[in-house]
């Protein structure tokens, strides 16, 4: 089957969920758990920017997409870090504290003094020799076959990026993806790294394109999944993209938004409009700051400040009140 383009992610969600319900490959059980599969499933987004679902029925969690995002850049292997924004990332943990095939963070941007990070090598590959075919993130280890029956092994093979006609094209690799629930934080993940690339490199962001050897939804998901395809008939098909990130190097930006993430989570800290645009970071960090402490609120507080909307990026601004209808309900 040739690799067709969509414009969004929304589009090749909803064809591959299609896909996998009404033409199955196969029924499987790995591990005891029955699922659909179709095998070499492939998409291309033509908009990368465009990574953010709006299908009503599917509400995605966009503050967790954006802290998964930023866990990855941290290097952090810590369940408390992420589990914050997504509970059952705890049940992944073998040893309830650290998660290690599904903490992409410290292979793909850990380093040692004596060993630059993956990600520095990337980066250097591709301001060595811009037309490199070598510029590869690996994330799967080949320590990980044959392991125990651990829920804890990566599913990303790998993330290659090209430069090709002044754009950073990414290809992501992965062994197996559940097309109803990974697919949504993978490939948001893995877009923003892509753009954070392109944006340090100074190119600009070109295709995003993703295999997986194995593209499945449980059984458990199967209804869910079909109310998602009857829901996204009645779904806004226009486009939506995330805003861009600012041109040049966001390591400055990443200090400060890590920092504040972590106060954030821990409580220790709040953030309102003003004490926001102090920040010594462009608004685009500042919106993805904003998301944070709206959750807080939401999770420490159990309600919601509704003027911190005001002003945030429609496509951030549509997820969150997808997502939590009840605590932003005067908004719609
Ligand atoms: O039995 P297996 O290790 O393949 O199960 C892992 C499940 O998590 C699969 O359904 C896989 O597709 C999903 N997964 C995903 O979609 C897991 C990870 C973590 O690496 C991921 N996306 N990023």
């Amino acid at each position: 089957m040739p690799t067709f383009t969509f414009n969004s992610l929304q589009d090749a969600f909803i064809d591959g969920l299609h896909q996998v319900i009404d033409s199955p490959h196969y029924s499987i059980a790995p591990r005891g758990h029955r699922s659909k599969e179709v095998l070499a499933h492939s998409f291309r987004i033509a908009n990368p920017l465009d990574r953010l679902i709006r299908i009503s029925a599917r509400r995605t969690n966009v503050v967790f997409n954006f802290a998964e995002f930023l866990w990855y850049v941290s290097g952090s292997r810590e369940v408390d870090a992420i589990a914050y924004y997504a509970p059952r990332m705890r049940t992944y943990s073998p040893d309830g504290q650290y998660l290690y095939g599904t903490a992409y963070g410290p292979r793909l941007f850990g380093s040692s003094s004596a060993f630059p990070s993956q990600w520095e090598r990337v980066l250097a590959t591709l301001e060595d020799d811009p037309d490199t075919k070598r510029a590869i993130l690996s994330i799967y280890e080949s320590s990980e076959t044959g392991a125990p029956r651990s829920a804890d092994v990566a599913c990303t093979l790998a993330l290659q990026f090209l430069i090709r006609d002044d754009s950073l094209h990414a290809i992501t690799y992965m062994r197996a993806n559940d097309a109803y629930i990974g697919v949504v934080s993978d490939v948001f993940s893995f877009t923003m790294i892509q753009e954070m690339l392109a944006r340090r490199l100074g190119v600009g962001v070109g295709s995003y394109t993703h295999f997986a050897g194995s593209y499945h939804v449980y059984e458990e998901n199967l209804a869910s999944a079909r109310n998602v395809l009857s829901d996204s008939s009645r779904t806004d098909s226009s486009s939506k993209p995330c805003p861009p990130m600012p041109d040049g190097d966001p390591a400055d930006a990443l200090k400060v938004v890590l920092r504040w993430e972590q106060l954030l989570r821990r409580n220790e800290s709040t953030l309102d409009a003003k004490s926001l645009a102090r920040l010594p970071i462009d608004s685009y960090w500042q919106d993805i700051l904003r998301l944070l402490e709206l959750y807080r609120q939401i999770a420490h507080e159990k309600r919601c400040d509704i003027q911190m909307l005001d002003g945030l990026p429609d496509a951030y601004s549509d997820a969150l009140l997808n997502r939590w209808p009840l605590h932003f309900r005067s908004r719609i």
